[in-house]
């Protein structure tokens, strides 16, 4: 049993990997979120009191970091402000929360000597051509697009110098687009139900033929914790699960879920800087650690996530006219 700190556990995959933990270990978890716009108390309720416990705090304050830290066996770090769109309207909380942020975490962890995990995205490797057979790996060089990306791109990289130059006990993974409960419904597949669910019609930007490789939610929780339990320590793990899909097929899987004609959803503007497709090889994380993922069925998977939007509007419907308020006022 050990005590894990969960940075950013109220929102989308930080909440799927709390419950994720409590299901299936027995660990003790504590939650450290700013619960921001996209974070929501909510996604914790119903957690097992004694062995869980939340904690509404900022990663950049010091003092507040440095005494849960202490307080901990592992920190498994998932706060960052996560949306491309919002990255290119104000680039500053991107700056303070993915590289400050995680600068004060790791100077914490590195006073407290405590276990890390850094939870990243694929898209600090910039994006593949639609032709190219090749996919990102562990050796690809970054190479990022947007201001959301480069700041992941630049957190990666203090954890790999605070492993070398101090000694730090980190890993990293990164991690393919996530799908499943508790998205935020500015991301693509819960904005596109709930548009549906609210009488709006789905948006999809550009030519939508942009490839995005999808992975459930519980493979990626899974996979962080088989690395926390046989990752070895300064090495970095691509988790992603084969699921490359063009926007327009999971648009039109997501229509049919929900009893739409497949054609049913607007062009609108194309995102700035739109990397083109992005795809995971994760034979390392594989073959050296014997990670599996186990939602193989997209098409099922979808049809799942579309019943938990159906079942679940209190969670959602707060969120929904100030996000549509602001993809108005950027023309998508
Ligand atoms: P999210 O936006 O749903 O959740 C982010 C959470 O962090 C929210 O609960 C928010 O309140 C909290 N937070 C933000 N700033 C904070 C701060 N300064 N202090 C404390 N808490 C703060 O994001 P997500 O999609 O769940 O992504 C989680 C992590 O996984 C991110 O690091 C992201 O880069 C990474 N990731 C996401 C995907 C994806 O497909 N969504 C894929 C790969 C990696
Ligand atoms: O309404 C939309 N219409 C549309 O066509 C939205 C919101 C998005 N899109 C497109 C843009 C992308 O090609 O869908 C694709 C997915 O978009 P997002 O959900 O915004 O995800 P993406 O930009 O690919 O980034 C996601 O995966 C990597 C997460 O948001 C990141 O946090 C993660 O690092």
């Amino acid at each position: 049993m050990s005590r894990m700190l969960v940075t950013g556990g109220a929102g989308f995959i930080g909440s799927n990997f709390v419950h994720y933990i409590l299901e299936n270990t027995d660990h003790h978890v504590t939650v450290l979120d700013k619960l921001t716009y996209a974070g929501n108390r909510a996604s914790l309720d119903g957690l097992d009191a004694a062995r869980f416990s939340f904690v509404r705090g900022d990663i950049t304050d010091a003092s507040a970091v440095d005494a849960l830290v202490a307080g901990t066996d592992i920190v498994v770090h998932y706060a960052a402000e996560s949306h491309n769109d919002n990255s290119l309207d104000d680039p500053r909380p991107f700056l303070d929360t993915n590289i400050v942020g995680t600068y004060i975490l790791l100077e914490a962890v590195r006073r407290h000597q405590k276990r890390f995990h850094h939870v990243s995205t694929d898209e600090v490797y910039g994006d593949l051509e639609l032709d190219d057979p090749s996919r990102f790996t562990e050796q690809t060089p970054y190479n990022p697009s947007s201001p959301y990306s480069s700041t992941k791109a630049g957190s990666d990289l203090l954890v790999r110098a605070w492993v070398r130059s101090f000694g730090v006990q980190a890993t990293i993974s990164n991690c393919s687009n996530n799908y499943g409960p508790r998205q935020h419904v500015e991301k693509f597949i819960p904005r596109q139900i709930t548009n549906v669910l609210t009488g709006e019609r789905p948006k999809l930007y550009g030519d939508g033929l942009n490839v995005r490789d999808w992975i459930h939610a519980a493979d990626h929780s899974a996979a962080v914790l088989t690395i926390l339990e046989r990752g070895h320590i300064g090495e970095t793990y691509l988790i992603g699960a084969d699921g490359e899909k063009n926007n327009r097929e999971v648009m039109e899987l997501i229509l049919t879920a929900l009893g739409q004609p497949t054609d049913a959803y607007d062009h609108v503007a194309e995102r700035p800087g739109h990397d083109v497709r992005y795809a995971i090889d994760s034979t390392k994380l594989r073959t050296e650690l014997g990670w599996m993922p186990q939602f193989s069925n997209f098409e099922v998977g979808i049809e799942a996530t579309v019943q938990w939007y159906r079942d679940n509007e209190d969670w959602w419907q707060p969120q929904k006219a100030a996000t549509e308020a602001r993809y108005l006022s950027q023309a998508r």
